[in-house]
């Protein structure tokens, strides 16, 4: 019999779930950077095997931070863990934090008892000893149903991990088509690829306090697509560092940001970057939620 479920990849911010997610279904669809809160929504990947669908969900990252787009994205994660059939717990072996991990096993199991894989990250760049204290402290926090040490980045793995979450799910119809590898339509895909590219080049608080908006996505005549769209952030300070000298940060967002969807979308692309300031936009839920980011209204 066929099996299918959801399957929510969750944990603190950085230790690669988006990484993961993008290895699982062999393509980007979501955006990484070093720097926490980088995913800021929910994002299915399908990944469809002879005799299985597995529906993998990729969350933010659950973090102590009080914001609104910090509650509003943690929300996110509680969310899936709830509704998904399975819970990755997933951990960065070679950045312990054992009160973050906590934190984020606690947000998460506040949901009831959904079974839970441990699954370690990240083994590319640990020692054998570092790897073991790892998986000791943390299968003690919880009846994890497996412990599996992963490299999201190199694939080491991953593979046997996605073998071993076919297995624990239930048998059930496909929810998607076979083809299908996301659900997120391809506007917010281009505004998130600008969003990396503004986050790799930003410091400080910058990164936290930018939004992308997408104002039109129009292919002309010649097949040239006109992208319009608007970086929003929280203080008129921050905008002069956006636009950068005689606005070089900004076009080289810009050119980076273009060079990806050229490649992604097989297309020439016209892309015009404004920048805007919406006042302290991350304390304001209703911002945050007209951006596209957090859990949805109920
Ligand atoms: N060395 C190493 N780095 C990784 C691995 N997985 C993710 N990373 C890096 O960790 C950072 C955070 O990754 P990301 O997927 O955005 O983390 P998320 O916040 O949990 O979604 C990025 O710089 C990734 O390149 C891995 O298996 N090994
Ligand atoms: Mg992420």
């Amino acid at each position: 019999m066929p099996k299918s479920g959801f399957v929510t990849i969750a944990g603190r911010p950085s230790v690669g779930k988006s990484t993961l997610i993008n290895r699982l279904v062999g393509s980007k669809i979501a955006i990484t950077t070093p720097r926490p809160q980088t995913t800021r929504s929910r994002i299915v990947g399908v990944v469809t095997r002879p005799q299985a669908q597995i529906v993998f969900v990729d969350t933010p990252g659950v973090d102590q931070r009080g914001s609104a787009l910090a509650k509003s994205v943690a929300q996110v994660a509680r969310h899936a863990a709830a509704e998904g059939d399975l819970t990755l717990f997933l951990t960065d072996a070679s950045r312990p934090d054992p009160d973050a991990d906590h934190f984020a096993l606690r947000h998460l199991r506040l949901t009831g008892g959904r079974p839970m894989f441990l699954v370690i990250n990240k083994i590319d760049a640990v020692s054998k000893e570092r790897l073991m204290e790892t998986v000791a402290r943390l299968s003690a926090l919880a009846p994890f149903k497996e412990t599996v040490p992963i490299s999201a980045l190199t694939g080491e793995n991953v593979d046997t991990l996605l073998d071993l979450v076919e297995q624990a799910l239930p048998e059930g119809p496909q929810f998607y088509p076979g083809d299908m590898v996301s659900d997120q339509p391809e506007r917010f895909v281009i505004g998130e690829i600008i969003r990396e590219k503004a986050m790799l080049r930003l410091q400080q608080e910058l990164p936290y306090a930018l939004a992308v908006a997408m104002d039109e996505v129009v292919e002309r005549e010649d097949g040239m697509l006109m992208v319009a769209a608007t970086l929003y952030v929280e203080r008129e300070s921050q905008k002069g560092i956006v636009i950068g000298k005689g606005g070089a940060m900004i076009r080289e967002i810009g050119s980076a940001a273009r060079r990806e969807l050229e490649a992604r979308l097989g297309a020439r692309i016209f892309l015009d970057l404004v920048v805007k300031v919406r006042e302290k936009w991350t304390h304001d839920p209703r911002s945050v939620r007209d951006f596209g980011y957090g859990a949805p209204k109920e």
